[in-house]
């Protein structure tokens, strides 16, 4: 099961992409596919695509684009594909980084809602809509 990550333009800038990916590796989760980006308009509004029209799209799309994030593509390695989400959702924490827990991802190095460190598809469906947008098959590996 595959789902796409992306760490976003304040914790790319602030070096804890490392911390960050180790959080799934250490997991046993596998890395399939990852590199580093500059995303432009078009990209982005194809990712937020479904916040089109709410308040803060605009300032989701302006931070995006913003400056290099680093997108990646993880495999999970157990059956229940929606389980594999939760789990992954779970290690990142809710929304709003004051909300999170401590201990996940958003929890530990995020502040602002806004700029909440990392995203993650919510869902099997919303994982094959975004894995093509930044990753060729070609560029994925099965191991
Ligand atoms: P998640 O990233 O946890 O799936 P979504 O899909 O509701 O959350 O929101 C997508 C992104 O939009 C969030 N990662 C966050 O950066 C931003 N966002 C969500 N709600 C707000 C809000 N109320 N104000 C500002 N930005 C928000």
């Amino acid at each position: 099961m595959r789902t796409l990550i992306i760490i976003k333009p304040w914790a790319v800038s602030r070096g804890l992409v490392g911390e960050i990916l180790s959080r799934f590796e250490r997991r046993g989760i596998r890395l399939a596919g990852l590199k580093v980006v500059k995303v432009d308009r078009e990209r982005a509004e194809k990712l937020y695509a479904v916040h089109k029209g709410k308040e803060f799209y605009e300032s989701l799309i302006k931070h995006i684009t913003s400056s290099p994030v680093v997108v990646g593509v993880l495999d999970i390695g157990i059956d229940d594909p929606e389980g594999a989400i939760r789990l992954v959702r779970k290690i990142i924490g809710a929304t709003d980084p004051a909300k999170a827990e401590m201990g996940t991802i958003r929890g530990d190095f995020g502040l602002r809602i806004d700029r909440n460190v990392i995203h993650a598809s919510d869902s099997t469906k919303s994982a094959k809509y975004e894995i093509p947008i930044f990753f060729d098959e070609d560029e994925l590996v099965e191991y």
